[in-house]
């Protein structure tokens, strides 16, 4: 895979058939798409991928590659907002940003249901990535950008989230028995005041275990005159209480700076929902640019490990 960088900006290497996926690839009408989740399966990877229809709310559809980069697309969506049943009140506007998380083997989709009421986040799974069972809202309205650590911390499952606090989002993890009811929750990471982060950070990439502790991507956001910059930053947590952080970087991993990051439906975004590591060590790092596109960037866990920080 050739990649592009240019040394003196970012880390993350862009590759050079991005964007990987654009609305000329979609085969029905609709208006974006952006934030795709990858899923390692047997037949190679599949990304499940937020589109926004031209009514103006988004549902799911399935992108599969036999690469990680080159993707075909089903030819109907996979996951629409619920009509009825418990969940429909609050889908009114649209199911967003999935992520996925391979649990004591079952696929588990956390995404951000949309309703009059605000965001929520809710609980998925799936057995062959077409057909999505609704398991349970597990938050109350202001919350997004949830997804599931792969495996349980002491005893408990848990997750990030992103609850909105006086406006400024910070990243929580909470704890559960079931996946069903939460609690424990505990601060992570707060927005970094003077830095590229400072307006609100939120989860975006499955928690990947390695010695040194968690490393999560997350996505930071800095409010300018001319509106939010979107950038992929990265955090390394304790591995038994994820909100003890033993490092954060300073500089963002990518920030928006090739035209199909700059220019689209939300311009100036970097935004993770998901990654793939290699046995060699390699991650693809799935990202939505400009609210428009799907695009992979590339770096090793050992680079992100002793350059980042
Ligand atoms: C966030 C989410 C993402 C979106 C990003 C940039 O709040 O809603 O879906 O990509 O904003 O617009």
């Amino acid at each position: 895979m050739k990649k592009t960088r240019c040394p003196a900006s970012d880390l993350l290497q862009r590759w050079e058939g991005n964007p990987a996926i654009t609305m000329e690839d979609i085969p029905f009408r609709a208006n974006t798409v952006f934030n795709g989740a990858p899923i390692v399966t047997e037949d190679g990877v599949y990304l499940l991928l937020r589109i926004e229809g031209q009514h103006g709310y988004s549902f799911f559809a399935l992108a599969r590659s036999t690469d990680g980069l080159n993707f075909s697309i089903d030819k109907k969506p996979v996951m629409l907002p619920a009509k009825e049943g418990p969940f429909a009140l609050y889908e009114t506007k649209g199911i967003e940003d999935p992520r996925v998380t391979i649990l004591e083997d079952t696929c588990y989709v956390v995404y951000t249901a949309v309703g009059n009421r605000g965001p929520r986040i809710a609980l998925a799974k799936t057995t062959d990535y077409v057909n999505y069972e609704r398991i349970a809202l597990i938050s109350e309205p202001g919350n997004k950008d949830g997804l599931l650590f792969p495996r349980k911390i002491r005893g408990r499952y848990a997750r990030f989230d992103r609850p909105i606090g006086f406006g400024k989002g910070c990243i929580w993890v909470s704890y559960s028995p079931d996946l069903v009811n939460w609690g424990g929750s505990e601060e992570v990471i707060k927005p970094h005041e003077g830095f590229w982060d400072e307006f609100r950070v939120g989860a975006s990439v499955t928690p990947i275990e390695t010695d040194e502790g968690w490393l999560e991507i997350y996505h930071g956001v800095k409010m300018t005159s001319a509106g939010p910059i979107y950038r992929i930053g990265a955090v390394l947590l304790d591995l038994d209480y994820p909100s003890k952080v033993i490092k954060r970087t300073s500089q963002p991993i990518l920030s928006p700076r090739e035209d199909y990051e700059r220019i689209g439906d939300i311009g100036n975004v970097c935004f993770a929902c998901g990654a793939v590591m290699a046995d060699d060590g390699e991650m693809k790092i799935y990202y939505g640019a400009a609210d428009t596109s799907i695009c992979v960037a590339t770096c090793t866990l050992d680079q992100i490990l002793t350059e980042a920080f």
